[in-house]
């Protein structure tokens, strides 16, 4: 049906005020009205529901400004395509944008409401496993700020991440509901629905000009309702929709089936239907290689691409123009299938010829990778392609079929190069390579750091940028430095304004000039007595959560990220074993008091991952109750690492640890909102932290450990490890303290084979990185004996991170991929 055109000048209601007077008597408003109660007997939660919705009301307005103003200005939309976004709470995200914090503080406070305590109430949106997750939620926050008109589209999942608790140091998982009270902040919209097929055949139809086309008669049809949430950017300037999928059965209640007497059959066949996007996959590395995920992929890109095809119809009439009103950013490749999908819209529905659908779809497309990690790179088999998406795998057969081609053309390649640019990966049973197949169908293709884009090139797609030079780009990832910064660490914002004005808060490179001031010892008091009093709340969530006392005046030394083996969390506890026994052994010693902090999940199924956090917590247990320590050394795991518990962390953070095999952490965010908190980093030449080095210089941030060209080298020739740990008086006495069960003597074995592994291959370098860590750990220890050199060089951090805040990133995908104008651009 066509749309009737857009009255572009059509009424709009008078906007909201953003005095404390209007606040206070719309929430008394949307108490009474909207959650229905009287505020004799509210309780926490439905103040909570009033509260966002006022504030959501203020946002409203500008979001209605924001969308008219793309379509009377048609520029060029971009499409952020992601299967995660790790929003965490968004209450105080919008009240800080738009500047209703205090107004609202003040309104609540006149009904004896704590807006802090609502804060705390609102669940975390946790729907992403950690780093690619997240950087898709700062870049929704900053595209919003510099102005770009985006949309990003994922998936509604019913349960995000799992919730993790300890049973005796092992980690459980549990189920997270954070739509329990409801989602203030959504809108669905049940005219945004499409339909979205699975498997069936292929048919050629006749076309009544002779011409024969394809269609696919899919066996199978669910319906993709989308939910809109409103994200607004800093200043509330605009305000963009991030568009969660649904999946609901096409006929929801299957009445026939019903009616016929089929009762459990009609009522599980609609569950099954809903299944899609009832939970997200909590691996983040190990591909599940299960059907279900392949189909949350499908289904969301399927619903994604009807969407933006739909929209650009109705403001353009043309397909023929997508590319230059149309930009799509291709979060990993989980929704790669959208290339084949988009090839089968074009041609099978609209009629395209495939030269131009192909040319179309790569001007179209950009593609980030995350991981280099062989592991994590997704392939799924052609029979359950061919089965569950029989035309979108011939599609991607006719693709391989052109690249092929081409590189035959181009010549030069050997047979085994050849099979490493095909889509199709022949060893063994035959798998379609989900990179491989985004590389080709985008013109741009990038990495996440200096470091990983080169390493892109120089391994996993060395002979398509052969093929294909000039598209392997690098954006290196960045923060959005208002939840990380101005929201997460009220106190370091004030301190900052007070010294260099507010003006930073608009204009992140202001913060260089914290350089001058950052050998002042007042200042750096000052700096000193805010990091001391975020110790000081950390500290008390440790006691609350753990009952474990720290005090506010040893170092707390943070390493809190998703637990895997490249990320090294063995190393350092390995490391404060080896502290645990030198404090021992030589109590004379004028010792630094450090709080080793750690938190992550690890994958379910990922048993190493496990065994390190069961680790930490054994060791936590010997070393935090030996009265010959005397304090000196606590280790801590905070159970449950989530967003919010990240913005609790990280202003209470001295030592961030990113210590990371070389080569093998893409980029790392969590580095740089550590810096951004005034934290030295000690870390590895890996990811970001390479370009950390740049902008803050060496002075100020320990570097230590094998390069990755180094680690390569090692690893390509076989080296045992064994002399290493031969050599390393310290290595060698930690390590046989865990494996001979020091730390387990409920189970004295447990340890063995996780050290073990050391001394096979330890692929991982922890043993031949292990004296280089201990020596920057001393290092730091020094340091932290000279306080004005210690907190010279955090000011420093702080004053140093402007390049890594998310507005710069996005300002040069827009500039160098999407070819959008940005603010300040
Ligand atoms: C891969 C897979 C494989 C199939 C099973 C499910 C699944 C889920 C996620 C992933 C991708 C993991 C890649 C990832 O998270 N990379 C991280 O991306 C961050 C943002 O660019 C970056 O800072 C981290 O260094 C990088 O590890």
């Amino acid at each position: 049906m066509p749309q009737k055109p857009l009255v572009l000048d059509a009424p709009v209601p008078e906007r909201r005020a953003l005095t404390t007077e209007a606040l206070q008597s719309e929430i008394l408003e949307k108490l009474t009205y909207s959650v229905g109660k009287d505020p004799i007997v509210a309780r926490p939660h439905d103040w909570l529901k009033a509260t966002i919705l006022t504030v959501r009301d203020r946002i409203i307005d500008q979001w209605m400004e924001s969308s008219r103003e793309t379509w009377r200005t048609s520029n060029k939309r971009v499409y952020y395509l992601s299967l995660e976004f790790l929003i965490g709470r968004l209450m105080r995200d919008a009240m800080s944008n738009i500047g209703v914090m205090e107004p609202v503080r003040a309104a609540l406070k006149n009904f004896n409401v704590d807006l802090g305590d609502l804060i705390n109430l609102e669940p975390d949106a946790a729907l992403g496993n950690g780093g690619l997750g997240r950087l898709a939620a700062c870049f929704m926050e900053s595209m919003a700020t510099v102005n770009i008109p985006a949309y990003g589209y994922g998936i509604r999942y019913v349960h995000g991440l799992f919730r993790q608790e300890m049973s005796e140091g092992w980690q459980v998982e549990l189920p997270e509901d954070w739509l329990a009270h409801g989602n203030p902040w959504e809108f669905e919209r049940r005219e945004s629905s499409y339909e979205i097929g699975f498997g069936g055949h292929v048919e050629p139809v006749q076309e009544p000009d002779g011409t024969t086309r394809l269609e696919w008669r899919p066996a199978e049809h669910l319906l993709a309702v989308a939910f809109d949430t409103p994200i607004v950017g800093w200043r509330g300037k605009r305000v963009n929709t991030l568009r969660l999928w649904s999946a609901q059965p096409i006929d929801p209640i299957l009445l026939d089936k019903f009616n016929a007497g089929d009762h459990i059959g009609a009522l599980e066949e609609s569950s099954r239907a809903a299944a899609v996007t009832r939970v997200l996959y909590p691996a983040d590395s190990t591909p599940s290689g299960q059907e279900l995920r392949l189909r949350q992929e499908f289904f969301f890109s399927s619903a994604s691409l009807q969407d933006i095809v739909r929209r650009h119809m109705q403001a353009y009439g043309d397909l023929g123009s997508l590319s230059d009103k149309v930009a799509i950013q291709l979060n990993d490749t989980h929704p790669a299938i959208s290339i084949a999908e988009l090839m089968r819209i074009l041609i099978d529905i609209h009629g395209m010829a495939w030269a131009p659908a192909w040319k179309l779809t790569k001007a179209t497309f950009g593609y980030t990778n995350h991981t280099l990690l062989p592991e994590a790179l997704e392939t799924w088999p052609v029979g359950l392609l061919e089965r569950m998406l029989p035309r979108q795998m011939q599609i991607i057969y006719a693709i391989n079929a052109e690249v092929l081609g081409e590189a035959r053309k181009m010549g030069g390649f050997t047979d085994s190069q050849i099979a490493n640019l095909s889509l199709i990966d022949e060893h063994g049973s035959r798998r379609v390579r989900m990179g491989q197949l985004a590389f080709v169908g985008s013109h741009s293709i990038n990495g996440v750091s200096a470091l990983h884009s080169e390493l892109l090139k120089k391994t996993l797609f060395s002979d398509l940028d052969r093929l294909y030079p000039e598209r392997i780009n690098n954006k290196t990832n960045g923060v959005t430095p208002r939840r990380w910064l101005l929201q997460c660490n009220p106190g370091l914002t004030r301190l900052i304004s007070e010294r260099i004005g507010p003006d930073f808060q608009d204009d992140f490179s202001l913060l260089a000039q914290l350089d001058k001031h950052a050998d002042d010892p007042t200042f750096q008091d000052q700096f000193k007595a805010v990091k001391r009093a975020n110790k000081v709340a950390l500290a008390q969530v440790i006691k609350d959560r753990l009952g474990i006392v720290v005090s506010p005046d040893a170092m707390f030394d943070v390493q809190v990220k998703r637990i895997h083996e490249y990320k090294r969390q063995l190393l350092n506890v390995i490391e404060a074993v080896a502290q645990y026994s030198m404090i021992r052994s030589h109590p004379e010693k004028d010792w630094v008091p450090r709080v080793k902090v750690f938190a992550g999940k690890a994958a379910p199924g990922y048993w190493n991952a496990k065994l390190i956090i069961k680790l930490i917590n054994d060791v936590a247990k010997v070393v935090n109750n030996d009265p010959a320590v005397r304090g000196l050394l606590k280790v801590v795991f905070l159970p449950n690492y989530n967003v919010s518990l990240a913005e609790q962390i990280i202003p209470a953070a001295d030592l961030s640890e990113q210590i990371s095999t070389a080569g093998m952490e893409a980029s790392g965010t969590g580095n740089m909102k550590f810096m951004a908190n005034g934290a030295i980093t000690i870390g590895t030449l890996d990811g970001a932290n390479v370009e950390m080095l740049e902008q803050v210089g060496p002075d100020n941030m320990v570097i230590f450990g094998l390069t990755a060209d180094k680690v390569a080298e090692k690893r390509n020739r076989s080296e045992v490890p064994r002399s290493a740990i031969d050599a390393s008086p310290a290595l060698r006495q930690a390590l046989e303290a865990i494996s001979s069960g020091v730390f387990s003597p409920d189970d004295p074995n447990r340890y063995r084979d996780l050290i073990g592994g050391l001394y096979d291959h330890d692929w991982f370098m922890v043993a031949r990185d292990f004296d280089a860590y201990a020596a920057a750990q001393r290092d730091i220890d020094e340091l932290w004996n000279k306080p004005r050199k210690w907190y010279s060089m955090a000011i420093r951090n702080t004053a140093h991170v402007s390049w890594f805040s998310s507005d710069r990133t996005i300002s040069q995908y827009a500039k160098e991929i999407w070819g959008v104008p940005v603010v300040g651009g």
